[in-house]
């Protein structure tokens, strides 16, 4: 058995995130699939694993480690082969930097539209009461649920989260072409590239792609980093929205 589990949904951007990061570093690792429909995620044996109810966990023998980009600074702290950290104190608190805006700016932005569009629609013919019960038992999730409210977010707040989509494509971009290397860092692939690309691979399916390939130096990226096999090893069928709701959803 694998030393390492990563707890996680296959649609899961969070969970992406550390998936690239795994398989660009060969560490091996055993997927282990928490069912969202049956909200294992809020079960008690999860929750103890991970009380904030949300995915990924991942587990290192004994030890539980959560939050997406805490798990990528962990990796890099452990498994030192493969790096993806510079080594200057200087460019690693730059790193730190990019991680902590793109968990501010992108990341609760891409839920936005991802509910809309898709996720939703695991609610709508829930009743009334029900809906608050399953909003109420999100440790961190409640509010964002209730907002929600079964029929998805208000223009206004889906205005402000593409707006952010929108910035941080342009911020990313911006970096791109200042230095003109592959990777958002520069030369080297740090954890901010897998941290960013489950954000802009999500955009894509969900029709927002314009937001990249109208940007060359991010289109590009996103080209670079497709080819690489951790992508397509964390990009597996199932692993998309459109694979489980279509692609046709209005
Ligand atoms: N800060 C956490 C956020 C994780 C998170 O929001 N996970 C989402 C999936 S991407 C989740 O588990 N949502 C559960 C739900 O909405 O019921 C991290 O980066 O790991």
């Amino acid at each position: 058995m694998a030393k390492i589990t990563l707890y996680c949904f296959p649609q899961s951007t969070c969970s992406q995130k550390v998936r690239l990061a795994l398989w660009e570093k060969a560490i091996p690792f055993e997927e282990r699939h928490v069912d969202h429909k049956n909200r294992e995620h809020l079960s008690d044996w999860y929750l103890k694993l991970n009380p904030n109810g949300v995915v990924p966990t991942l587990t290192d023998g004994d030890d539980v480690i959560i939050d997406s980009s805490v798990i990528l600074e962990y990796l890099e702290d452990v498994y030192t082969d493969h790096g993806m950290s510079p080594d200057n104190p200087v460019k690693r608190a730059h790193m730190r930097k990019w991680l902590r805006y793109l968990e501010e700016v992108p990341t609760p932005a891409i839920r936005v539209p991802s509910f809309n569009k898709h996720l939703a629609k695991r609610y709508e013919n829930m009743a009334d009461d029900a809906y608050q019960q399953m909003a109420e038992a999100h440790p961190v999730r409640k509010h964002f649920y209730q907002r929600m409210n079964k029929t998805g977010f208000s223009a206004e707040e889906t205005a402000e989260a593409i707006d952010r989509l929108d910035s941080a494509a342009q911020r990313v971009a911006d970096a791109l072409e200042a230095h003109g290397k592959d990777w958002i860092m520069g030369e080297m692939l740090t954890i901010v590239d897998p941290a960013y690309m489950p954000t802009v691979d999500r955009m894509i399916d969900l029709g927002l792609g314009d937001m990249i390939f109208d940007r060359p130096a991010l289109k590009a990226w996103y080209e670079r980093y497709a080819q690489r096999p951790a992508f397509q090893k964390t990009f597996y069928e199932g692993a998309r929205l459109t694979d489980i709701f279509g692609k046709d959803a209005a």
